[in-house]
């Protein structure tokens, strides 16, 4: 494969989904001749745009409803077409067409807790006001988080903040009744939990992409385009369980995934 003088920053989110993507993308640009950096101890989403913004890194893996919410600051539904033209037009950065999966939040509940509750949906909470909801830091102050969703539900539980990656322990152990869960999470039928099906449509799509700037190089562009449509909901959650349960590295999934798509070798 070609050599490459420039070398690739590629950031991911701090998840275990974020840094499988980023692992994807890094192994596939390495595989077609560049030099990649690894830029995996960013943090949450606007530490990881902000620094694709300030060039410390070309691309990151992100969601296009956080895009609308979080970046561009959107309300209501959106294409991914305009969502690409406001990204280009406000800030010159780009996306990729989408990996094929939505990851979106839904509040969880255990099957236990559903059955005994007659729990099914998220405005079954308002009837059940001393249910303990601890949700993850970043969703308690997301516009597509806590806030906006208790008003439009009417919810008048307090939340408590915790680490996502420390929320399914918590609901196992019954220290919290519900939390935050994405919807890819590998946990999820682990702990066989019950997702509140959104009667309001409050959450947008989060269809997966990668966000880059122009310091991506057209070619590297056309690299990651392979990654189009590879992925959807079912194969991404057996992946971050690879990562939590088929003791697996980040590395490894990514691997894996790459030589069943036949993008490596
Ligand atoms: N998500 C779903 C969020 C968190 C939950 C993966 C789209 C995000 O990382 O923006």
């Amino acid at each position: 494969s070609a050599c490459a003088a420039q070398k690739i920053h590629v950031g991911a989110k701090h998840f275990n989904e974020g840094y499988i993507l980023s692992e994807i993308i890094a192994q596939l640009l390495e595989a077609n001749g560049y030099e990649v950096d690894r830029h995996y101890n960013l943090g949450g989403t606007m530490v990881c745009f902000a620094a694709l913004e300030k060039g410390e890194i070309d691309i990151y893996p992100e969601y296009t409803g956080t895009i609308a919410s979080e970046i561009l600051k959107l309300k209501g539904p959106i294409t991914v077409n305009a969502i690409r033209e406001q990204m280009r037009t406000r800030f010159g950065l780009s996306l990729s067409d989408p990996y094929g999966f939505n990851n979106t939040y839904a509040l969880v509940v255990t099957k236990e807790l559903a059955e005994a509750r007659s729990i099914s949906s998220i405005s079954d909470l308002i009837k059940n006001n001393n249910l303990n909801i601890g949700l993850s830091y970043e969703f308690l102050k997301r516009e597509d988080g806590w806030g906006n969703l208790s008003k439009a539900y009417g919810l008048l539980q307090q939340p408590t903040g915790l680490e996502h990656g420390l929320a399914y322990q918590a609901l196992e152990q019954k220290r919290i009744d519900v939390t935050d869960a994405y919807s890819t999470d590998g946990e999820i039928t682990k702990y066989d939990l019950v997702l509140l099906k959104d009667d309001l449509n409050f959450f947008p799509a989060y269809e997966a992409v990668s966000l880059y700037s122009d310091r991506l190089p057209e070619k590297a562009r056309q690299v990651i385009a392979q990654l189009t449509a590879t992925l959807n909901e079912s194969k991404m959650q057996a992946m971050n369980a690879a990562v939590l349960y088929g003791e697996k590295d980040f590395a490894t999934v990514a691997s894996d995934f790459l030589k069943q798509q036949h993008l490596i070798t």
